[in-house]
């Protein structure tokens, strides 16, 4: 059975819990603790994944670390439709545009906005939230025109992107003057098989 090290709180693993909910598949989670901002991992934790971070998953023979790499593996190897990661090479390169926004200025500022004010961790609020609102901005200039942000129907661009911005406020980051995004929030939560996280 796949085993998930994550955390509920996590939106990274969150993205993980996500899709593997809509493929519809069983897996076993392993909690990971916190303490001061940093996750509490043994030796043996860092074989699997030597960030020390949040999510690892394990599949067998197959260890892989980082929400992009695990979306993309789950999709790649269970998705039989293949929708959730099109093969088409321009979707496909649609689909990795959002991948590198969710890791960039979503990361620098709508996750970092985030851990700043609920979980207390070093750095600057207001360059964080700045760049939050480029992050939706860049969200928004697309979904305010398509319902989805690759193609026609959800795939893990929308995945990868959707944690951070569903969670704005709680890094104290307004959502209102973006209206594809508070919207498209709305279309991911109605999918079949969708599953919360706190504050979502
Ligand atoms: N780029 C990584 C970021 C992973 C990440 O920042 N994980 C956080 C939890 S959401 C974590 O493990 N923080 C505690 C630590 O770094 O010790 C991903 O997308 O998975």
């Amino acid at each position: 059975m796949l085993k998930l090290y994550d955390r509920e709180a996590s939106g990274n693993s969150y993205k993980a819990r996500l899709l593997l909910s809509f493929l519809n598949m069983p897996y076993e989670r392993v909690p990971v603790a916190m303490q001061d901002g940093k996750n509490v991992v043994d030796s043996g934790y860092l074989l699997l994944n030597p960030r020390g971070q949040i999510p690892t998953l394990v599949d067998g023979d197959n260890t892989l670390w980082g929400s992009t790499a695990i979306l993309c593996y789950l999709a790649a190897r269970y998705d039989e439709t293949s929708s959730w990661l099109p093969r088409d090479p321009a979707r496909l390169a649609e689909v990795m545009q959002w991948l590198e926004l969710a890791q960039n200025e979503i990361l620098t500022g709508l996750f970092r906005a985030r851990a700043i004010v609920k979980f207390g961790l070093p750095g600057d609020l207001a360059a964080a939230q700045q760049i939050a609102q480029r992050a939706l901005g860049v969200l928004d200039s697309r979904l305010s025109v398509q319902p989805w942000l690759a193609g026609n129907g959800p795939t893990i661009a929308d995945i990868a992107c959707f944690p951070y911005a569903a969670l704005a406020h709680e890094g104290k980051v307004d959502l209102a003057p973006y209206a594809g995004v508070v919207q498209w929030i709305g279309r991911i939560k109605s999918l079949d098989r969708f599953v919360g996280m706190p504050g979502i």
